[in-house]
Parts: C-alpha cells; structure tokens; sequence
C-alpha cells in the first residue's frame, strides 16, 4: 500500500515535516510506502520552489481541490493556526488521515469542533495526530517510560521551560507569530503548548488547574515587508510598526492530577537561549532531567543508589535499544532537531497502516488547548497578585 501525502502550507513547519517524509521510509521498515504527492500554498510560485527543494512531486495552490482528491490519503497541516480548524475539519469530513502541527488550534472553541470531527472520521477508520514532536525525541519518550516503571518514584514536582530568544531585538518584524488573529497567542501557544503536552506525556497526569500571567514586553514593531516570505519566525522589516498582540512570555504554576505541582515558563525573550526546552521530574526516590540544548542525554538521580555514589548521571540516549534509535546509527552516532519528524511521520504512517488511532490525538490537543485558554483567564484576573510594601535597600556603605 501506498499513503499519498499532501502537505498544506509551507513555512518553517513545512521544512520540517518534508525532511520527516523524506526520511522516515530510509530509516524504517514501514507498513506502507510515503508519496510526498502534492504541496500546496498560496504563492504559486514559491510553493512550486519548495516542491522542487524538499522533494514534492506537485505543488498546488487550493487546498480544498487537493483534499477532494481520491489519490490523496494523508493531510498534513502545517499552516498558522488560523487555518488549522477549517482545513482539518474538511479533511476529515472527506476521509483524509490528519496530522496537525500544534497547537490544534487558536481557540478552544476550534479544537473542540476538531477534537468532534476527529471522533466522528476515527468511526469511519480515519486516522488523526497532533505535531508534538517533542515526545519521539528518543530521550523524551525514554523520560515518559522510565517514570511509568518507577524510577524516579512518586512524581512530586516537575519543572519545565521553553526559552527562546528570537524578539529579544526590538526591530524584529511584525510576523504572524505575533498577531492574535493569526497565531492564537504568543510564547504561550506556540512553546508552551509543547510543554504543557510534554509534561502530561512524561508523567502520565493532566493538568488540572493552573494560576499565570502572561505579558507583552515589546507592543509595537516594525511591519513586515509586504512582499516578504516569512515563516512567522522572521522577514524583511517593511515601513510602519503595528501592534503585537500577543504575549512575548508566559509563566505559570499548574497542579496536575494527583496533587504535583508544576512551574511551567514559557518565553522568548530569553537571551542567549536560541531553542532551550527543559524538563524535570523530582520524585521520592530520584529525578529525570532532558534539555533540548542536549537532545541526545537525559539526566537520571537515583536517591536509591548507595550513599557514596549519588548524583545525576548521563544516560547517551544511542543504543539500539532506546526508542527510535535502531532506525539510525550505531551507539554514540547522534540524532538531531530534524529527526523527531521522522519518527513522527513513522508513528503516523504505522497507526493507519495498523488501524489504530495515534497519539497524541485531537483529544489530548484540546486539553492543550483548554490549559493555554485558561492560563490567560488567569493572567486577566490580576487579583491573584499581592501587593508587597515598598523597601529601600540599604545602599552599601
Ligand atoms: C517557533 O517558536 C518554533 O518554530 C515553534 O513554532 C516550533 O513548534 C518549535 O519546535 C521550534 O520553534
């Protein structure tokens, strides 16, 4: 069997996803053949560039003509998320397998149409997978089996960040990332929503209330050049500044199911961080730790260990036997940013292939969804905050 793709948008997502079409079949035995058929976008002639640079057989520019195709079995959707809900909701109604890039949507009102669009095609044998690609990192999914087999104990806190440093200059465009109507929300959705999924993921408990402020640290910039492509991360400053409209930071305190807390960060003003996400998991008897920085080692405390040999050792996530790994190198061979792709594009292909649903699911979306919604219910009741009485240091003498 072969699983034709089409691949709607094609941005910095877009790069990602084709090099995780291109490699997954290399690097795995999969159950079906991948044709990357079609890529569509807007600009005819740029998506016909990037047909040719990331190896599409087609590029298109209606993406509703191409999901009416009966030689397209596979949509994937890597567009801003204010195309997410329509694009998917359609694709599904018309029996096409869907994989979303996070997160799900830009409201929890669409992720819940989605979420009920997925349920109904999932009747019908209709396939459907949200983009954490986080989680097949081979240490992130290591961390999530380690703590399911006892390791580190009982959860009892977990620390999780993402930071990046790419509006620290003041004169970086206005790209789509930064406007509401288009992205949903800032920091929050687009690097918190990663880790709110990832620490559901690795320790297994939703989270259930959180308490946060979100907020916006440069509120006018540049406007993009009009004729400049732009992946939403960066372009061409044009003449005139507009609004942002979104937060540049988030930081909030989640409790999860069972009691544990969580201090989440979610910023991108971080300077000097470039693409840091890190997780930690303290329990009773021991601690994991991964940072993207180091996507290949994760950071294991076992308070079981004799007294005189305590401390954080490092796990090289590179054997055969750690998860993924056997598709690629021998031990000590390291894997990349672009290799999660892969393993999602496999994971994916696997689930159709099987008959069974993937994860993380619209369902798991939509939870995503419902804690970023509520992060910002939190940060526009400031009641929360306690005013503390105004001090004078004393000045060193
Ligand atoms: C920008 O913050 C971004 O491209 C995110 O949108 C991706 O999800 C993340 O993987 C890398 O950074």
């Amino acid at each position: 069997m072969t699983l034709r793709v089409a691949m709607i948008g094609y941005g910095f997502m877009g790069a990602a996803h084709s090099v995780g079409w291109r490699q997954a079949p290399a690097a795995f035995d999969l159950p079906s053949d991948v044709d990357m058929a079609v890529i569509v976008g807007r600009n005819e002639a740029a998506v016909a560039a990037a047909a040719s640079k990331w190896g599409w057989a087609e590029s298109a520019t209606d993406w509703r003509a191409v999901i009416a195709r009966d030689d397209i079995d596979i949509v994937d959707i890597v567009t801003p998320g204010d195309s997410h809900a329509e694009i998917a909701i359609a694709a599904l109604e018309a029996g096409k397998h869907v994989l979303c890039e996070k997160p799900l949507a830009n409201t929890v009102d669409e992720a819940e149409a989605m979420d009920a669009a997925a349920r109904r095609a999932a009747n019908r044998g209709v396939r459907s997978m949200v983009g954490f690609t986080y989680r097949r990192v081979p240490a992130v999914t290591l961390l999530r089996d380690l703590v399911a087999e006892g390791a580190v104990g009982e959860v009892r806190q977990v620390r999780a960040a993402y930071r990046q440093d790419w509006l620290v200059d003041e004169n970086e465009p206005l790209a789509w990332r930064l406007q509401k109507e288009h992205a949903g929300s800032g920091a929050l959705g687009d690097i918190g929503a990663h880790i709110i999924d990832m620490t559901q993921f690795v320790t297994g408990l939703a989270v259930e209330t959180v308490s946060g402020v979100v907020d916006t640290i440069v509120k006018q910039r540049p406007l993009l050049d009009a004729g400049a492509a732009s992946s939403g991360l960066s372009g061409h400053a044009g003449s005139g500044v507009g609004e942002v409209t979104v937060d540049d930071v988030a930081i909030f305190t989640g409790r999860l199911s069972g009691g544990a807390l969580v201090a989440f960060e979610a910023t991108r003003f971080a300077t000097g961080r470039k693409n840091q996400l890190t997780i930690e998991v303290s329990g009773d008897r021991g601690a994991l730790a991964f940072d993207l920085e180091d996507l290949n080692s994760l950071q294991f405390y076992d308070r079981t260990a004799a007294d005189d040999r305590q401390g954080f050792t490092r796990i090289l996530v590179t054997e055969p036997v750690h998860p993924y790994v056997s598709g690629w190198w021998p031990a000590g061979h390291l894997l990349g940013y672009e290799h999660g792709f892969s393993h999602q594009a496999k994971d994916f292909v696997e689930a159709i292939a099987h008959g069974v649903d993937p994860t993380p699911s619209f369902a798991d979306g939509l939870h995503v969804q419902r804690v970023l919604e509520a992060v910002e219910r939190s940060s526009e009741h400031e009641s929360a905050w306690v005013a503390v009485a105004a001090h004078e240091p004393a000045l060193l003498t």
